[in-house]
């Protein structure tokens, strides 16, 4: 189904090396040489080139993608229509600056965001470079419109690695440790997180949890924001149970707090809508999106209500290559795409193919203690099945026996015992089975 020329790289998994192999061995003791460790990767192999769903490294092996580089190329790797709008757009101009001399191409990403994000009410937007500065600007503007300073945000979340984003994150190690002080105001509320909440928990109740302690130990009055990923991604695709976030939302409108949904991660299709907040009907009143919008140029964007978008004064929002002209044409492109080939549905199909594989893995092994996520965005949690200790050990092999076997997997989760499956979702039926394939046995060698 895919509509990449697929002819530049055969759409099959070839290891003709072991993993890594031996160019990339050596690019890794050059690296070792140049590169800060601080910045490490998660499989040992240099890319050379990739198509769909097919990553080739500089030994000449094919590894099947399920991580999208963190659900980013969901469209797949070098698809034609990007390509083609990136080279005319590189020939064209790559950059005068938006605030400088505006082009077209800016407001026609803010365009397609308005009509695509949840919610028929009238929007703007403003673009950035990456998801964090996205983050930034989201507070920014909720601070400046209500005037408030304090921010809600949840366990288990993630929001970037900038200073006022590291104090969003809930992870100290490696996002936070030894990196503060942090910025102020930022207040933890508990998750929704069905696998760990006392049983039978429903997502009202424990969205009632999380008002509890926000109105105690902030004041509903003193709140600027609730942001929130409504699928959370790097800690652990927690799925909240249904009614948790309607519930907070609603409680956002009655106090004049505004609801941010970080869509990062889960927006633009993955989930089987084109954001993840449609699945409860939830409106927030400002999205970020970066990620799977740009194939892989780096966008991001602040889209929300207008009255409160408009609330800051010209001059207040802005950078340097925010909504780089390049990046644009990307994103144009990337969108057409995902709108022609009926993305959403797409990934309600990998869903369908996916699930039903991670839960004989869950019926097998009692170790793996949850099967979650929706559409292409999901997961198996591995914990011990007495107590639900979480059994990072378990999940880090998992995901290195899959990549010595040619097959990209990502952990995430808190504790780090989560494997996350982020296909690009125009991956043929027969790739992703022989990558769940290749992931059973990982499963069983592991868990055995
Ligand atoms: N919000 C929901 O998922 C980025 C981070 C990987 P940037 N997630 C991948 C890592 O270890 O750095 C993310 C996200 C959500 C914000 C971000 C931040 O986006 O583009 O990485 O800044």
């Amino acid at each position: 189904m895919t509509q990449h020329d697929s002819d530049a790289i055969p759409q099959r998994r070839v290891l003709v090396t072991d993993i890594p192999g031996p160019r990339s061995k050596e690019l890794a003791s050059r690296r070792g040489r140049a590169v800060a460790q601080g910045v490490s990767s998660v499989t040992q192999v240099y890319v050379d080139d990739a198509a769909g769903a097919i990553v080739r490294d500089v030994d000449g092996n094919c590894l099947i993608d399920l991580g999208s580089g963190i659900a980013v190329t969901s469209i797949g790797h070098a698809v034609p229509a990007v390509v083609q709008a990136v080279g005319e757009q590189v020939a064209r101009f790559t950059h005068t600056c938006f605030m400088v001399a505006p082009y077209e191409g800016y407001v026609a990403v803010c365009e397609e965001l308005a009509d695509l994000t949840p919610g028929g009410h009238e929007k703007r937007s403003a673009l950035f470079n990456s998801g964090a500065e996205a983050v930034e600007n989201a507070v920014k503007i909720a601070r400046h419109a209500t005037g408030r300073q304090a921010v809600a945000v949840f366990d288990h979340a993630y929001h970037g690695r900038t200073n006022l984003t590291m104090a969003l994150t809930a992870k100290n190690f490696p996002y936070k440790d030894r990196f503060g002080p942090f910025a102020p105001e930022v207040y933890r509320a508990p998750m929704s997180y069905p696998l760990r909440d006392p049983e039978g928990m429903t997502g009202e109740q424990a969205a009632a949890r999380a008002i509890d302690q926000l109105s105690v130990q902030v004041g509903a009055d003193n709140l600027a924001c609730v942001l929130i990923e409504p699928i959370q991604g790097e800690g652990g695709f927690v799925v909240p149970a249904p009614g948790f976030l309607p519930v907070l939302a609603s409680w956002c409108a009655e106090h004049g707090i505004v609801f941010v949904a970080d869509e990062i991660q889960s927006g633009f299709a993955r989930t089987g809508a084109w954001f993840a907040s449609e699945h409860e009907g939830v409106v927030p009143d400002l999205v970020t999106t970066a990620k799977g919008m740009a194939a892989g140029m780096p966008l991001a964007a602040v889209t929300g209500r207008a009255g409160l978008m408009d609330s800051v004064h010209p001059g207040g929002l802005g950078g340097t290559y925010g909504g780089n002209p390049v990046a644009c044409a990307a994103a144009l492109a990337a969108i057409r795409t995902m709108r022609e080939l009926d993305l959403p549905a797409a990934a309600r199909r990998i869903e369908a193919q996916v699930r039903p594989r991670l839960e004989s893995m869950a019926k097998q092994h009692a170790a793996v203690a949850d099967v979650r996520g929706l559409g292409a965005m999901l997961a198996i949690e591995l914990a011990s099945p007495d107590d639900l200790r979480p059994d990072a050990g378990a999940a880090q092999a998992v995901a290195r026996t899959c990549h010595a076997n040619g097959v990209i997997v990502l952990t995430c989760g808190t504790w780090g015992n989560v494997v996350r499956l982020l296909p690009p979702l125009v991956i043929g039926d027969e790739l992703l089975e022989e990558g769940l394939d290749v992931l059973e046995r990982a499963v069983t060698e592991v868990l055995r």
